[in-house]
């Protein structure tokens, strides 16, 4: 019988308090799933007049993915605030103490432009250590910026064909399944490994003549196939839900980009760090993958906002490699 999620948070040692927030995610997650299947039939696809902070109009269901997780996160006893695409600023649950704590971020609802199309999309989650602090005070979004490298836990839920909560405490990457019968998360995956070669590399290619030089240069060369410096050919998927196409990685390999480009050059990239880059770096680094933001490791960007965006390139250890080079190779004197 697989191990449930419950009897694997039992035996892994990890602090009761920080299980207690990641049960409360995956029930969160699980209310989601329900709203997700039910779609156009419980009324809930479609936009709202309302805009995100990100300036994009929001999806019913991406309110609804946002509600569904405070309301099934908020009584976690040591969580002490919460950052959210879908929220402004922070949302606090308690106050900054001498307990310290857990902050916890998320994209509710991830690729929501493919809910109304029936195409995979999910929620990705971070977990970072609260500070301490001998007097209460209110947690600030300054609190928040500490770099990915800094978390404590992440993961995300796929909800396609299968619903399946994909997690790293630090200490490798699971995977666990939900059971539609009985309700359980039951694991499916205890040890996720990226392989550091491929043959598949997931861009929206439509954005090509935008790219920076290396992204180009590394795009051609896996496009000139087994005539070119690869001498190999290579295979193509984008689902531009980023969900789907880094759980396609984690479970098979490749390498998903989405660089910056020339569209809007002051903006690091489309993807945001704090809740979708680092979590998913995160997760890659713990199974054997790497993951670059143009400049250095993801997890090593210091966040200067809640909301950043930046550059992602991440997945199978020799391409992310591969494109660091080229990077570097652009920034050296002809
Ligand atoms: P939406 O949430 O607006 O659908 O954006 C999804 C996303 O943030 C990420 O999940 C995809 O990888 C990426 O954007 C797709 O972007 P493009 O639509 O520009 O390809």
């Amino acid at each position: 019988m697989p191990v449930t999620l419950g009897q694997y948070f039992a035996q892994s040692g990890a602090d009761p308090s920080l299980v207690e927030l990641l049960l409360a995610v995956s029930i969160g997650c699980e209310r989601i799933s329900a709203a997700v299947r039910r779609g156009a039939v419980g009324d809930i696809l479609g936009a709202l007049e309302s805009e995100n902070v990100q300036g994009e109009t929001q999806k019913k269901l991406d309110v609804i993915s946002n509600e569904l997780l405070l309301e099934a996160c908020s009584p976690a006893s040591r969580l002490v605030a919460i950052g959210s695409e879908e929220m402004d600023g922070i949302y606090e649950v308690r106050k900054v103490g001498p307990q310290g704590g857990f902050f916890l971020l998320f994209d509710p609802l991830d690729g929501s432009s493919n809910i109304d199309v029936n195409v995979s999309i999910g929620t990705i989650f971070s977990v970072l250590p609260a500070p301490t602090s001998a007097t209460e005070r209110d947690a600030t979004e300054a609190d928040f910026l500490q770099p990915g490298r800094s978390q404590i836990a992440a993961g995300y839920v796929v909800y396609g064909p299968q619903t399946t909560l994909v997690l790293t405490l630090r200490a490798g990457v699971r995977a666990f399944t939900l059971d539609p019968v009985t309700g359980e998360w039951l694991e499916t995956n205890e040890a996720l490994a990226i392989p550091p070669e491929t043959k598949e590399f997931s861009i929206n290619a439509s954005n090509m003549r935008h790219w920076a030089a290396p992204v180009r240069q590394y795009v051609e060369e896996c496009l000139a196939g087994d005539t070119g410096p690869r001498g190999k050919n290579f295979n193509m998927r984008w689902v531009a839900s980023m969900v789907a196409d880094v759980h396609r990685i984690v479970m098979r390999g490749g390498v998903f980009l989405y660089p910056w480009d020339a569209r809007e050059p002051n903006r690091a990239g489309k993807l945001r760090l704090m809740y979708e880059a680092n979590p998913m770096a995160l997760l890659v680094e713990q199974a054997g993958g790497a993951a670059f933001d143009g400049q250095g490791a993801t997890l090593d960007c210091k966040p200067v906002s809640l909301h950043q965006r930046v550059s992602v390139m991440l997945g199978s250890k020799a391409e992310v490699e591969r494109l660091a080079r080229l990077h570097a190779e652009a920034l050296q004197p002809a």
